[in-house]
């Protein structure tokens, strides 16, 4: 099974037909959202091809396949857009990992949740990483649309084998095998 992990689209109509194209391509059979998927946010430039109703259509169309956790810029109205759900934090288990997923601005690698996972995934600070700490993986895909910090438009590939941290053309930016 191959999950793909994405995160902070915050509008961009454009990035969202890129995830399209990423999942395709990749062949991946679920994708998990780590929030922030329609506005852009004070903080933040307008994403390219800003166009929530739009985003909202395509993420529509893939909603079978999705597994959402609400962000700090996603708000009620952004739910009734939306055919699928909305979650604070998901606990998932694909490829035999049990996946702790939530935004980041409330629990990440600095303040880890009260339960038991394998690999803790996030997003909400625009940078992609992946990080082993004793018995505990640590993945952001970082931003699909506004990456930070001379980061990348990145996301994240997991299966059986292990994890990859890829730009959206597909080079492999870091990995780690279980
Ligand atoms: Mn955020």
């Amino acid at each position: 099974m191959k999950v793909l992990f994405v995160s902070d689209i915050h509008g961009s109509f454009y990035y969202t037909k890129i995830l399209r194209d990423i999942f395709r391509r990749e062949e991946a059979d679920k994708i998990v959202i780590l929030g922030d998927l329609y506005y852009h946010g004070p903080c933040n430039d307008l994403s390219l091809e800003y166009n929530p109703m739009k985003v909202s259509e395509v993420l529509n169309s893939l909603k079978q396949y999705l597994y959402v956790v609400r962000g700090n810029c996603d708000s009620e109205v952004d739910e009734q857009i939306s055919e699928f759900t909305f979650n604070d934090n998901l606990l998932l288990d694909f490829c035999n990992k049990k996946i702790y997923c939530t935004h980041g601005h409330k629990y990440n690698i600095d303040n880890i949740p009260n339960c038991e996972f394998d690999i803790m995934a996030y997003g909400h600070f625009h940078i992609g990483f992946i990080k082993k700490i004793n018995n505990h993986i640590f993945i952001n895909p970082g931003s699909l649309s506004l990456p930070k910090n001379g980061s990348v438009n990145s996301y994240i590939l997991m299966d059986e084998k292990g994890i990859e941290l890829k730009d959206i053309e597909g080079n492999i930016i870091d990995k780690l095998f279980f």
